[in-house]
């Protein structure tokens, strides 16, 4: 496949260019502010518990929180660790964290205290916002020097600082994600790679400020965050937040918010395909999937019973979004579409890998040379982990993983993270963990293990406590005499089946 996509001009109706820059925007934030100045009394963000906030309430509501976070003495370029349900508070002060240039990590709510003392010690935020007492408890213990806040940052108020001038190749983000194995990593995200991908999605969504997001995705991954979030605020559009997945509540939602857009995971659909009401969706402009493999008997079911053509797109923490099937033309089932306007993509080698090059791609990991050195090819190509096949009319197929990644219900799960935890229980003499496919989560997490003494999959889930969070529990555990191992001595996972051990 050749890097630039001849296809990539389906995305592109607009005679103009794709401009990384979003206009020249000096940054995200700025390019963010644009719209609160032109329009100041446009719904923005409704928050579960507070209803509608506006444009300009969230432009003054960041001026004053920058003001305190400068006041308690956090500067440009310090990090600040957010882990939080959604929610206008978290909203607003994530904003006013980006507007005065500090660098947010957000982080998954379900992470128990060891998974979020790796990022802390890993990253070294300054501050927190955390919305629960176990996290305050959990980030008094991990460092006790660290100012833990809650979102609403309720703080003395102090001068405003300097907003909005963070450089456009500045970080904004630390993600952190285990890339194609080890431990989990910060992927370093620039104001300039936000601006990129948000701009890729505004041309081929045709996102426009009249659009209203149903935003049910958590704030702390790239989907919601850096696709839902991002694009809301740069194309002056609206969300509507939720705390988790109410399927009754975002279809009644649909008509009673004049909604437009609903981003989600195949869990999402697929539970909405079997829902009584799912003809609501037929209302929506866009329907869009993500963050795991859609698969094409589930696109067909929620186009025949709603008329809905489910948009599946294909992403990275690392790169944000990378292709997308086209808004206007055929969305083919079982592919994620064209590469996005400023996504060079490539296939190489054989089986054939997914590289990827362009101005959303981020510069390496936080602080991790090596791992840097091993994620880009020379020619300075990102390596996704990812296998893909491109058809002779340009779509492309996620065909595989030459990373060991489970996806269950969108969440990513690092088998070897899991398998390490589990070999701290006393009667496990040795345990491998794989995805075994599930129609409701794409993926379910199983563990094989040979025991030294009888154990449940309810015993070693309570053992495991909060060192997983847990979504990344197993849901079964198949107790076998031996792990199936090759001659160098690495487990043959594809040997592990519904609970045996295929022959080799
Ligand atoms: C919840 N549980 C899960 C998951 N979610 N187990 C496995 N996989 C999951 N994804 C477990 C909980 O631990 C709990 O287990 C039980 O299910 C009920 O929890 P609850 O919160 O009520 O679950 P739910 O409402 O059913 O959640 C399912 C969900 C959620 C709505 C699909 O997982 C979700 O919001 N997923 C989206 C994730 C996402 O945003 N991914 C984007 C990352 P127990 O009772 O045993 O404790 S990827 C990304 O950002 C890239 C850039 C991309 O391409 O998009
Ligand atoms: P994360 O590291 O959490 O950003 O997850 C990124 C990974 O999710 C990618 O490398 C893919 O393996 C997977 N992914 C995202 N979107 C899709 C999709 N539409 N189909 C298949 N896999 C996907």
């Amino acid at each position: 496949m050749s890097s630039v996509s001849p296809h990539t001009s389906l995305h592109m109706p607009e005679r103009h260019p794709f401009d990384p820059t979003g206009g020249a925007a000096p940054n995200l934030t700025a390019s963010w502010a644009r719209h609160w100045e032109s329009n100041p009394d446009l719904d923005q963000i409704h928050d579960p518990d507070r209803g509608w906030l506006q444009r300009g309430e969230l432009a003054q509501e960041s001026v004053v929180r920058a003001g305190r976070l400068a006041r308690i003495g956090l500067s440009p370029g310090d990090r600040v660790l957010l882990s939080a349900e959604s929610s206008y508070d978290l909203v607003a002060s994530y904003v006013a964290a980006l507007r005065m240039g500090l660098v947010v990590i957000p982080t998954n709510t379900a992470y128990g205290a060891r998974e979020l003392k790796h990022v802390i010690q890993d990253a070294r935020p300054k501050a927190a916002l955390v919305d629960t007492p176990d996290k305050h408890a959990a980030i008094a213990e991990i460092d006790p020097g660290m100012l833990a806040l809650s979102p609403s940052l309720n703080l003395p108020d102090g001068p405003t600082p300097l907003l909005d001038a963070a450089e456009r190749g500045s970080a904004a983000l630390i993600c952190y994600t285990s890339g194609t194995t080890g431990q989990p990593k910060g992927a370093v995200l620039s104001h300039a790679n936000c601006l990129a991908s948000a701009e890729g999605l505004r041309i081929a969504w045709r996102w426009q400020s009249q659009d209203r997001l149903l935003l049910c995705l958590p704030l702390f991954h790239m989907h919601g965050l850096g696709v839902g979030l991002h694009g809301t605020l740069y194309n002056g559009s609206s969300a509507v937040l939720y705390r988790g997945f109410d399927p009754d509540r975002l279809l009644s939602d649909v008509s009673a918010q004049c909604a437009t857009l609903f981003f989600g995971v195949p869990t999402m659909y697929h539970r909405f395909a079997s829902h009584p009401s799912v003809k609501k969706l037929t209302a929506l402009r866009l329907c869009v999937s993500g963050s795991a493999p859609l698969p094409a008997t589930l696109h067909e079911k929620i186009e025949t019973a709603t008329g809905q053509r489910v948009l599946e797109r294909y992403g990275m923490t690392e790169t944000l979004m990378l292709v997308s099937n086209p808004h206007d033309g055929e969305r083919r089932p079982g592919t994620v579409g064209f590469p996005l306007p400023g996504v060079e993509l490539r296939l190489e080698g054989e089986p054939a890998e997914i590289q990827v090059r362009g101005p959303n791609v981020f510069n390496g990991y936080w602080e991790r040379p090596q791992a840097n050195a091993e994620a880009f090819t020379d020619d300075g190509w990102f390596k996704t982990g990812d296998l893909g096949s491109e058809d002779s009319d340009g779509f492309v197929s996620i065909v595989g993983r030459a990373k060991e990644l489970i996806i269950s219900g969108g969440y990513n799960i690092y088998p070897r993270e899991v398998e390490d935890v589990l070999r701290k229980h006393s009667a496990i003499d040795d345990v491998a963990v794989v995805g075994e496919s599930s129609d409701e989560w794409g993926e379910r997490v199983i563990a094989y293990a040979v025991v030294n003494e009888p154990v449940t999959i309810q015993e070693l889930r309570e053992a495991i406590g909060d060192e997983l969070a847990p979504f990344k529990h197993p849901r079964e555990l198949h107790i076998v005499n031996a792990l199936p191992r090759n001659a160098l001595g690495k487990v043959q996972k594809h040997r592990l089946d519904r609970g045996r051990v295929l022959p080799d």
